[in-house]
């Protein structure tokens, strides 16, 4: 049987890389029939400081933002990650599993604690055994994410084998990624080496899905080119050109290398008018919507509640299954 989990962190709008290289497929695996859980991941937002007003708009915009995108609260689960329970008690069995060798290698820890490694927060460290658990938690199989994120996908597929080894079962299946399509990783507008993404301290190196059409269109427009004369694709040594060739190639469903054909002979300019009529005529539907269910958040908290009895009715089954593999009692 296939089950996809994934999620998205509640810390600031959700951007362009999430919707191409994430939610985009969400909406396609939702479409395919398969049994689809997508969550909040309000507990993952919290391993760096973030205002407790913010987090909760951000929660509200994220769920805005997943509906509005084609998520259907009547065929797939939504919901707020700290609504189940199962993910933290999971996580802490999961992390009497790991090795700190494996936590050790993970880049975003290293990136996100920045100089100051004696000051980076348990929760950060830890981010990786809460991702195991969010999964391995309703026995998912596949995992669609961005390329970002498979070396968390690797690690909790380890984990999962340590603890099938650990009680002689075969109780966690090892859950696949699914990185799929060419937005996998969408790069910075003012730095084609770098990942766009919501902590970015420049607005202008992200198009979030709030923007409305004029703000996209300037943040095309400013995005960083190169002086090189026409358009090719050469993300070694043209990545801020490559990136825009990626965007296009992705919203308009073809190859990077189509876009050059079309794209070749002209100007940054023209090909950056182009680019940004094709974002808004996709990305405006998705706004507006949300703008809409913005304005009352009772939808959005039936839809959350919702979401939350399925979800922990799942997880709450799969946890003390799990209890008694590790030989905790349930006194009836
Ligand atoms: N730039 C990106 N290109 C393609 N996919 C991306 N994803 C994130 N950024 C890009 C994918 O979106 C999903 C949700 O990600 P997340 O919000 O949970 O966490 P993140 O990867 O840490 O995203 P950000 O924007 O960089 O957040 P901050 O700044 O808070 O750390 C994931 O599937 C991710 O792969």
């Amino acid at each position: 049987m296939k089950r996809i989990f994934s999620g998205v962190q509640p810390t600031g709008n959700l951007h362009l890389g999430n919707y191409l290289g994430a939610i985009r497929n969400w909406v396609k695996l939702q479409q395919e029939g398969t049994e689809c859980i997508y969550g909040i991941m309000n507990l993952h937002a919290i391993t760096v400081p973030i205002a407790p007003e913010a987090l909760k708009k951000a929660i509200y915009e994220v769920a805005a933002a997943l509906i509005a995108c084609g998520i259907d609260p009547k065929k797939s689960i939504i919901f707020q990650q700290s609504s189940v329970a199962a993910h933290s008690e999971l996580a802490w069995i999961l992390s009497c599993h790991t090795p700190l060798g494996w936590l050790n290698r993970m880049t975003q820890f290293k990136e996100k604690s920045g100089k100051h490694k004696e000051n980076a927060l348990l929760g950060l460290y830890g981010y990786p055994v809460l991702m195991a658990a969010d999964v391995l938690g309703y026995k998912a199989t596949h995992v669609p994410v961005g390329e970002d994120q498979k070396q968390h996908i690797e690690l909790m597929r380890d984990i999962a084998g340590a603890f099938n080894r650990a009680y002689s079962s075969d109780y966690f299946p090892l859950p696949e990624p699914l990185i799929l399509g060419t937005g996998t990783r969408v790069m910075s507008l003012r730095d084609g080496t770098k990942k766009m993404s919501k902590s970015d301290e420049s607005d202008y190196s992200r198009i979030n899905l709030t923007d409305d059409a004029e703000a996209i269109d300037l943040k095309f427009r400013k995005a960083k080119s190169d002086t090189m004369e026409g358009l090719s694709y050469e993300p070694e040594t043209r990545p801020e050109a490559a990136n825009l060739i990626n965007i296009f190639a992705a919203l308009a469903n073809t190859t990077p290398e189509a876009v050059v054909k079309e794209y070749g002979g002209r100007n940054f300019s023209d090909f950056k008018k182009a680019l940004s009529a094709l974002a808004i005529e996709q990305l405006s539907p998705i706004t507006s919507l949300m703008r809409e269910l913005m304005k009352d958040v009772s939808y959005i908290d039936a839809v959350l509640k919702e979401g939350a009895e399925k979800a922990n009715k799942l997880a709450a089954k799969y946890l003390k299954e799990i209890q008694e593999i590790v030989g905790f009692v349930t006194p009836e």
